[in-house]
C-alpha cells in the first residue's frame, strides 16, 4: 500500500498509526502542503479534494477521508480491533474522536486557518486565537469525558487514540498548554511509548525534515 501524506498532517498521521496498529508494511508518498504540491493536477486526479492523506490500497485503487480509511483498515484487517466492545462501548469510542474529527480538526486545518489570517484579515494573531480557542474547546470536553485509564477509551489503543494523538501534537505545536489536561496529556505520553504511535509521529518521518 501507498500513502500519500505530509509530516505534520494529523489526519495522514491518523492513518500512519492505524497501518502500524494493524502491523502492515505501507511506503510513503510526501507531499509539501506548504508548497502546494497537494494541489497538482497529477494529485487531483488522486484525490479531487487536494487534500492528504490518500491511502492507494492497490494499483489505481485510492481511498480517500481518514475516517473513511481507517474503518477500511479496521473491517479488512481486524486484528487487533480499535473498536472493540459491545455497541455502546463502541459508540463512546466514537463520540470522543467525533469531538476531533468533525469539531476540531476541519476549522483548524491549513486552508481554513489560511482562509481566517488572510480572507477574513485576522492576521497571525488572530489566526493563532482561533485555533486556540477551537482546540481548548474540544480538549476541554475530551478531559471531561475521559476516564482515568491508560488510553483513552480503556487499556488498549483504540480509535479515539488514533484521532487524540495527532490532534494532541498539533496543540503543543500551537503552544496549548498541556497542564490544564492532565488526563489527555498522560495518555499522549502513554501512547508514544508505543513504536506504533511513535513511529508515526511527524518527528519521526525521515524524509520530513528534507521538506
Ligand atoms: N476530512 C479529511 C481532512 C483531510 C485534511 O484536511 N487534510 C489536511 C491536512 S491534515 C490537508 O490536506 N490540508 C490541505 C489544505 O488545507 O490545503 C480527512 O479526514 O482525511
Amino acid at each position: 500500500m501507498k500513502l500519500y501524506t505530509y509530516f505534520r498532517s494529523s489526519a495522514a498521521y491518523r492513518v500512519r498509526i492505524a497501518l502500524n496498529l494493524k502491523g502492515i508494511d505501507y511506503t510513503n508518498e510526501y507531499l509539501n502542503l506548504v508548497k502546494g504540491e497537494h494541489r497538482s493536477a497529477k494529485y487531483l486526479k488522486i484525490n479531487p479534494q487536494g487534500l492528504v492523506p490518500t491511502l492507494e490500497i492497490e494499483d489505481g485503487v485510492n481511498l480517500s477521508q481518514s475516517t473513511a480509511i481507517i474503518e477500511w483498515l479496521d473491517e479488512v484487517y481486524p486484528d487487533p480491533p480499535l473498536l472493540p466492545g459491545d455497541s455502546l462501548a463502541r459508540a463512546k469510542i466514537r463520540s470522543l474522536y467525533s469531538i476531533i474529527s468533525s469539531d476540531i480538526h476541519p476549522i483548524c486545518n491549513l486552508r481554513v486557518i489560511k482562509y481566517v489570517e488572510s480572507s477574513l484579515d485576522a492576521g497571525k494573531e488572530g489566526k493563532l486565537k482561533w485555533i486556540k480557542h477551537w482546540i481548548s474547546e474540544g480538549f476541554s470536553a475530551l478531559e471531561s469525558e475521559m476516564s482515568d485509564t491508560r488510553f483513552s477509551a480503556g487499556n488498549s489503543p483504540m480509535l479515539s487514540d488514533v484521532y487524540l494523538i495527532p490532534q494532541i501534537y498539533n496543540a503543543i505545536r500551537f503552544n496549548i498548554n498541556m497542564d490544564n489536561f492532565p488526563k489527555l496529556y498522560s495518555v499522549y505520553n502513554n501512547c508514544n511509548e508505543l513504536p506504533e504511535f511513535f513511529q508515526a509521529s511527524p518527528q519521526y518521518q525521515e524524509d520530513a525534515t528534507s521538506m
